[in-house]
C-alpha cells in the first residue's frame, strides 16, 4: 500500500512539473496574435459506438455512399484504435491527450481527479486563438456537479447548438466537434417507434436485408441476432446522411479547403462482445482525414494510431507544441511521431469490475487478463439489455441444461468461449488470419516467441505509465478527492492598474494545475473566454473571473466594476 501511495504521489509530482514548464502556454500566448489566415480550421465528425463496418473499409453489407467518398478525398486509416472500449474512459484519453490508466479515469463513469495540470488539449488550442465548438456529448469522466459540464475554460462553446458558425469573428481559425450518436448501442436496441425516427433518412431500398447479414462466428444465427445486426447498419446508412449534411455546410460556407476533417468512431460497435472488451470489436475504429493539397486523395494509411493521438495531432496541425506531459502522440503535422504499438484497457464497467490490458501492434494482439477466475460474461445491468446478449444467455441455457432438446448443441464451440467460466489469463492472436479473435495462441508452441515479446511490452508500458488498474477502486477514490469531498478551485485574484479610460488586469489563482475563466459580459449567458495574459479594459467595465480544474468544483467567482 505504501509503495502504491508513493508511486500515485510521485506521478502527480512528475505531471505537476512536466506542466509547469508547458503552462507558459496556457498563460501566455504569443500565437494568439498570429494570422489566421495560414493556421487551418479542424473539424472532428466523431460518431458513437463505431467499427470500420463502412463501405470503404471493404465492408459489401454496409451502405456508406456519402462517408464512402469522403474517404475517395482523403486518408483512410486501418489502423486505428479507442484506449478503451467504452464512452467515459475512451473520450477522458482523447479530451487530455493521456492514458486513463495513469490519471485515474480507468473506470466506467467515475468522476474522476486528474493530477495537476491535465488539462483538455483545447485550452491550449484556445490560448493560441482558435474558436473551439463541442456538439455536444462530453463524457469526460472528470465533469463536476451541478451542471456536470466541462469548465468553462474548456470550449468556447459547447451544447447542441455549439457550430463554427456562431463565431464573432469569421477570421479566427476554428476546432469544431460534432458527436453523432445515432449509432451508439441504446439506438440500436431502441423501441420501433425511435428506431424509426432514426432511420426516416433512408429510402425502402437503402434498409439492410437481415437474411444477407455476415455474421461474426462468435455469434448464434438466429433471426434476432441478424436483426440487430442489420438495424445497427441501417443506423451507419442514417449516419452517413447526417455527415454529409454537416460537410455540405462547410462547403457553403467556402471553408472546405481550409479545414482539415476528422472522421472517426469512439469505440467499437455497441453490440455484444463488441463495445466494453479489448478484442477489434471492441476498440478498432473507423479514422478519416481529409487535408486538401496535403494528403492524397484515396490513399490508405496503415500506421498505428489510437485516438487519443488526435488532440497532439490537432496541436500538431495548428503549430502549438504539443506539452510534454502529454503521453498521445501526434501523427500528422511537424511535431508527427509514429508509435509502433496501441494500447488499451478495460476496468470496472458500471456496476462489474474486470481488468483487462491489451497491446496491439499490426499483426499481433496480446490480452493479459487480471482476473482470469472471472467469466467475459458477467451481468451488466445496461449491456444485458441487448437482444443479442438475451438471445445468447437463452441459447446457453439450453444447451447446459439435460433437459432441453438443444442440450449440448445450442452453441458451438466459438460461440461458447464467451460463456467459458473462466478466462485464460493470457490471450494471444494473428488478426491477419484470425480477425475475429477466437483462436487463443498464447499455449501454441510456435508463438512463443511472439508471445513473450508482446507480453513484455505490456509489462514494460504498464510500469512507464504507472498503470492504477491495481490499486482497489475505493483505495483509488480517497486519493483523488479523500472522504469523498469535492475540492474547490481558490478564487481567483485580480490585480489592476488604472490609467485614464484604461485598466490593466492581471489575474492569478493559488489551485495548482487551475486555468482561469473570464467575461466581460453580465448574466448567465455571458461567453467566458479563457484567460492567457495581461487584458486590457476600457471604462466602465465590468470583469467576471473564475478558477477551473477538471475534478474540481469551479471556485466562486469574483465581479469587478470599473466606473
Ligand atoms: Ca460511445
Amino acid at each position: 500500500m505504501i509503495l502504491r501511495r508513493s508511486i500515485f504521489s510521485r506521478i502527480c509530482c512528475v505531471l505537476a512539473f512536466a506542466l509547469s514548464a508547458t503552462l507558459s502556454i496556457t498563460t501566455d500566448s504569443p500565437q494568439a496574435k498570429q494570422s489566421s489566415s495560414s493556421r487551418p480550421n479542424i473539424l472532428w465528425i466523431s460518431a458513437e459506438d463505431l467499427s470500420p463496418d463502412l463501405g470503404s473499409y471493404g465492408d459489401a453489407y454496409s451502405r456508406t455512399p456519402n462517408l464512402d467518398r469522403f474517404a475517395s478525398q482523403g486518408a483512410r486509416y486501418t489502423n486505428a484504435f479507442s484506449s478503451a472500449p467504452v464512452c467515459a474512459p475512451s473520450r477522458s484519453a482523447m479530451i487530455t491527450g493521456m492514458y486513463p490508466t495513469t490519471i485515474g479515469s480507468l473506470h466506467m463513469r467515475s468522476k474522476a481527479v486528474p493530477p495537476p495540470g491535465i488539462k483538455a488539449f483545447t485550452e491550449y488550442l484556445r490560448a493560441a486563438g482558435y474558436y473551439c465548438t463541442n456538439n455536444a456529448k462530453t463524457d469526460y469522466n472528470f465533469e463536476a456537479p451541478p451542471s456536470n459540464r466541462p469548465p468553462d475554460t474548456v470550449w468556447d462553446e459547447t451544447s447542441r447548438t455549439a457550430h463554427w458558425r456562431n463565431r464573432p469573428d469569421k477570421s479566427q481559425p476554428f476546432f469544431a466537434v460534432f458527436n453523432h450518436e445515432v449509432t451508439h448501442e441504446g439506438q440500436v436496441r431502441s423501441d420501433d417507434a425511435i428506431y424509426a425516427k432514426n432511420t426516416a433518412s433512408l429510402k425502402p431500398e437503402e434498409f439492410h436485408d437481415p437474411a444477407k447479414a455476415v455474421l461474426p462466428p462468435y455469434y448464434p444465427d438466429t433471426p434476432v441476432v441478424r436483426k440487430m445486426w442489420a438495424r445497427y447498419y441501417d443506423l451507419i446508412t442514417a449516419l452517413d446522411y447526417q455527415v454529409e449534411k454537416l460537410l455540405k455546410q462547410l462547403e457553403e460556407d467556402g471553408l472546405a479547403d481550409n479545414t482539415i476533417v476528422f472522421f472517426w468512431g469512439d469505440h467499437g460497435r455497441g453490440l455484444t462482445r463488441g463495445k466494453r472488451w479489448v478484442y477489434d470489436s471492441g476498440i478498432r475504429v473507423p479514422l478519416i482525414v481529409r487535408w486538401p493539397g496535403k494528403i492524397k486523395p484515396g490513399m490508405v494509411d496503415d500506421r498505428m494510431v489510437s485516438l487519443m493521438d488526435l488532440g497532439p495531432t490537432a496541436l500538431s496541425l495548428a503549430g502549438v507544441k504539443v506539452p510534454e506531459h502529454m503521453q498521445g502522440q501526434a501523427f500528422l503535422g511537424e511535431q508527427a511521431n509514429p508509435r509502433e504499438y496501441v494500447f488499451a484497457h478495460r476496468d470496472r464497467m458500471d456496476e462489474t469490475y474486470d481488468m483487462m490490458r491489451a497491446v496491439r501492434d499490426k499483426r499481433y494482439k496480446y490480452i493479459k487478463n487480471f482476473f482470469p477466475g472471472r467469466p467475459y460474461a458477467q451481468y451488466i445491468a445496461y449491456m444485458d439489455e441487448m437482444p443479442i446478449l438475451k438471445e445468447m444467455r437463452r441459447l446457453y441455457k439450453d444447451h447446459m441444461n439435460a433437459l432441453s432438446p438443444d442440450y449440448g448443441k445450442a452453441l458451438n464451440d466459438t460461440q461458447l468461449i464467451f460463456f467459458k467460466p473462466e478466462k485464460p489469463p493470457e490471450e494471444l492472436y494473428d488478426t491477419t488470419v484470425d480477425p475475429h479473435e477466437v483462436n487463443n495462441l498464447a499455449g501454441s508452441p510456435s508463438s512463443q516467441e511472439v508471445l513473450k515479446r508482446m507480453r513484455a511490452v505490456l509489462d514494460k508500458w504498464q510500469k512507464d505509465t504507472k498503470d492504477l488498474g491495481l490499486l482497489p477502486e475505493m483505495e483509488l477514490r480517497e486519493r483523488m478527492r479523500p472522504g469523498g469531498v469535492w475540492h474547490k478551485v481558490a478564487p481567483p485574484v485580480v490585480s489592476e492598474q488604472v490609467s485614464g479610460d484604461l485598466v490593466k488586469l492581471k489575474i492569478g489563482c493559488s489551485t495548482e494545475g487551475s486555468s482561469i475563466a473570464y467575461t466581460t459580459g453580465e448574466g448567465r449567458d455571458a461567453r467566458w473566454k479563457l484567460y492567457t495574459s495581461e487584458l486590457t479594459l476600457k471604462r466602465p467595465a465590468v470583469l467576471r473571473v473564475k478558477g477551473c480544474r477538471f475534478g474540481y468544483l469551479d471556485s466562486d467567482e469574483v465581479m469587478k466594476r470599473f466606473e
